[in-house]
């Protein structure tokens, strides 16, 4: 007989292991009245409590974020009596239609967290930047990149003198991950395509985006990204695993061919946007080696999935397909290839 629940099936490996008690937060958890709460950026703050910044989506639709704070991370959350950062359309009229999808950086050159997170403007969604020391006070930065582009995360120091950001522009071709240089977090520039959907039946076909900050380790900046397949009956998210240069982080250095984790629990499968896991932070174990994913479910609520890193990075090795640098900007060949040769002359 087959299983009812064929999750965590042995016929692949589990690098993610969901905790027990998932989902670990949902809307009825919540001090005010809200109708969902998922896709929490996370970190460790110095004595070792885990906090969430969740986002929260009030019944207009329109999403602000709160913070619920824990000593281990799994239960026991205190949740902020009133929503901690909301929309500032007077101020800044690309929040208009809400703050979603926040990735919290500790940046230790100012030492301040750097949270980076999508605005919903008339105009699509952009990505903005706000700075905290203690997640009650936050000074924005605005817009970095206009829309639409959003799954942004900050690297947490200087790469060659200039700050890093990762992020997902939509353009005509598609939806890919781009890394962009700033000398002030202000200005960007230097702008470069480092990893680009693939196509076709691909479970990472035409759409895939950062999924939370990547992870710096001895072997280089580990990503974990999600891929959107769509299919006959809506989109499925799933998680799958790419690694970039220490020092040069625009060179990709292998990518995975399969996920590594999708929508399979109920939690996940079942919600107000059907067969979403949707990470935007982590935190770290003492050991240096366990990540604690906190990621959305079904754009409903909130679950933890526990891995170790150097298994990620193992698995990456043999599952992984190694980027030679003549594949590296197929896309931006591609669309050189699409302009006409007048254009071209140009
Ligand atoms: C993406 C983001 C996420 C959301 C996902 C599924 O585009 O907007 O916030 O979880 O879609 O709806």
């Amino acid at each position: 007989m087959f299983p009812i629940n064929h999750y965590e099936t042995p016929m692949h490996a589990t690098l993610l292991h969901r905790h027990r008690r998932n989902p670990i937060l949902t809307a009825s958890d919540w001090p005010y009245p809200i109708n969902t709460v998922f896709n929490p950026g996370a970190t460790l703050l110095p004595d070792g409590t885990t906090l969430l910044l969740c986002r929260v989506e009030d019944r207009r639709g329109h999403s602000h974020f709160c913070v619920a704070r824990s000593k281990n991370g799994i239960d026991g959350w205190e949740i902020d009596p009133e929503p901690t950062l909301v929309p500032d359309p007077q101020h800044h009229p690309e929040e208009l239609w809400g703050i979603e999808d926040p990735r919290i950086t500790y940046v230790p050159e100012l030492g301040r967290y750097v949270i980076a997170y999508t605005s919903y403007s008339r105009g699509g969604p952009g990505v903005s930047l706000a700075l905290t020391e203690d997640f009650r006070r936050f000074e924005r930065l605005g817009v970095v990149m206009p829309p639409e582009d959003k799954d942004a995360a900050l690297l947490p120091r200087r790469i060659g003198g200039h700050w890093a950001l990762i992020h997902r522009p939509t353009t005509a071709l598609g939806s890919h991950i781009w890394i962009s240089y700033s000398p002030d977090l202000r200005h960007w520039g230097s702008h470069k395509l480092i990893l680009e959907a693939r196509r076709g039946a691909w479970w990472d076909a035409n759409k895939i985006g950062l999924s939370p900050p990547p992870i710096e380790t001895p072997e280089g900046w580990l990503m974990i990204y999600h891929g959107v397949r769509q299919t006959a009956s809506g989109c499925i998210y799933r998680l799958g695993l790419a690694l970039f240069d220490l020092q040069t982080p625009e060179r990709c250095l292998r990518r995975s061919q399969t996920w590594i984790f999708g929508p399979e629990a109920p939690y996940e499968r079942e919600g107000d946007v059907n067969n979403v896991v949707f990470p935007c932070g982590y935190t770290v174990g003492a050991d240096g080696d366990t990540l604690y994913l906190y990621y959305g479910c079904a754009d409903t609520c909130i679950s933890l999935a526990t891995c170790s890193i150097r298994a990620l990075l193992d698995w990456l090795r043999e599952d992984g397909q190694v980027i030679e640098p003549s594949f590296r900007n197929a896309l931006l060949e591609k669309e050189h290839s699409l302009q006409t040769p007048e254009e071209q002359s140009l």
